[in-house]
């Protein structure tokens, strides 16, 4: 098989690129490790930034979105019990976010797949990168037992967190600047109605809690948790005790109890691995850098990088030369690490960290206070959480 772009991972950064190159008549695959059943069953990101839902609306993938997607124009901030509105709307010029968990998405993005005849092979193992300096690149995989190969002009590696791409690059052709934090995050689904009608971000004594949801009848709730959580230690009875007493009495009072019917526990890292392009592979999406899921950015930047990428690539088959493919990485990088630092920024704001003394927590509430009181520090959070910089 010969095809211009192979993309590896069919996660958001992989099906969104292959939608777009598709889009613009550029022949492209996706190799995916797992099962689409399997894929689609990860229960992750659920706030899509504006510049995602657009994205989404633009390649035809939006219907569902549009009238499931819950608008929310803003999002509150909880400080041992005070809370705070933040007017997304107001302050972003008239920017919102849409909450639509990333399991929809993925449904979405492959029914269009499917429709339109893109191809995308699951069950793709031991995927092996070859002929990245050369002219033509080689990708290798196994599939039900049978070794199987292609060539391209280039690859994408969109294949997350732990995938074969990044790791098939020389250790010395990158560096990666990393920050782990000391905790996680323990979160359940429940079919219970929210705690509130928007997103709450609380930061407690006791560790941070958020209050999210899927539906209008389905919560998504994460409390801070050591790192070496066992989810057998967690009991429903002690989850929701746990959330209530860092929401505080105000908001306690609107959480409905119900039995969890899924619980896990997510590690938090900041990591970013420059450059973005080797040769002939891009590295995009979680394959590229990792943000603490407190600012909501994994999937938006994923989407971000993917738009960028793709422009970049049909500029290439369009006009030649080098320049749009060196262009990508340089001005992907200027986004991510705008959402490096709100990310950072926020876990900083609302989490307990274990070596944190009474001096920090005055600073953290101070912090808040100026949130409170400031509507320039309003508008720069608003603008943040929304979205920055949609190149
Ligand atoms: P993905 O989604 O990890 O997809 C990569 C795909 O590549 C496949 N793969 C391979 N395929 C072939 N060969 C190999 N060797 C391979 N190795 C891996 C994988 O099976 C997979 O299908 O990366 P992508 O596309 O870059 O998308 C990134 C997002 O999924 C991620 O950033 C978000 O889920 C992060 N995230 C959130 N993002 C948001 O924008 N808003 C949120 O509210 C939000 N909440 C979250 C989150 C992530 C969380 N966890 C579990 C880390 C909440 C949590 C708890
Ligand atoms: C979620 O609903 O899963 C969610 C919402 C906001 C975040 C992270 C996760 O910042």
């Amino acid at each position: 098989m010969r095809v211009q772009v192979a993309i590896i991972g069919a996660g958001p950064a992989g099906m969104v690129l292959g939608l777009l190159l598709q889009r613009a008549g550029i022949d492209a695959v996706v190799l995916e490790q797992r099962s689409r059943a399997y894929v689609e069953g990860r229960v992750r990101a659920g706030v899509l930034e504006h510049g995602t839902v657009e994205t989404l609306r633009d390649l035809a993938v939006g219907d569902r979105l549009l009238v499931q997607g819950l608008v929310h124009e803003g999002v509150r901030l909880a400080y041992d019990g005070d809370v705070i509105r933040i007017d997304l709307a107001a302050l972003a010029g008239g920017r919102t976010v849409t909450v639509y968990g990333q399991q929809e998405v993925m449904r979405d993005l492959f029914d269009a797949a499917e429709a339109r005849g893109l191809r995308v092979l699951f069950g793709c193992e031991d995927v092996t990168l070859e002929g990245l300096d050369a002219s033509t690149a080689t990708v290798r995989w196994r599939r039900e037992g049978e070794a199987a190969s292609l060539t391209c002009d280039f690859v994408a590696g969109c294949d997350g967190q732990h995938g074969a791409s990044r790791a098939s690059l020389p250790a010395e052709a990158l560096t990666t600047y990393e920050r782990e934090y000391p905790f996680a995050w323990l979160g359940v689904l429940a079919e219970v109605p929210p705690a509130a009608p928007e997103l709450v971000y609380a930061s407690h004594a006791r560790g941070f809690a958020l209050a999210s949801m899927r539906s209008p009848r389905r919560s998504r709730y994460y409390v801070q948790a050591p790192l070496d959580t066992r989810l057998e230690d967690w009991s429903d009875g002690r989850f929701w005790g746990e959330l209530e007493a860092r929401l505080g009495p105000g908001l306690a009072a609107g959480v409905e109890r119900g039995p969890s019917f899924e619980k896990s526990l997510a590690p938090l890292r900041s990591a970013v691995t420059e450059p973005l392009r080797f040769g002939r592979l891009f590295l995009a999406g979680d394959a590229a850098h990792i943000v603490p899921p407190t600012g909501a950015k994994g999937m938006n930047l994923a989407v971000a990088d993917v738009r960028s990428l793709a422009r970049c690539l049909v500029e290439h088959f369009r006009d030649g030369g080098e320049g749009p493919l060196n262009a990508y990485g340089p001005a992907a990088l200027r986004r991510i690490w705008q959402a490096e630092r709100f990310s950072w920024w926020f876990t900083r704001l609302t989490h307990r960290f274990p070596d944190a003394d009474g001096f920090d927590r005055r600073l953290q509430r101070a912090e808040f206070d100026e949130l409170a009181n400031s509507r320039a520090a309003q508008a720069e959070f608003a603008a943040n959480y929304v979205g920055v910089g949609q190149d």
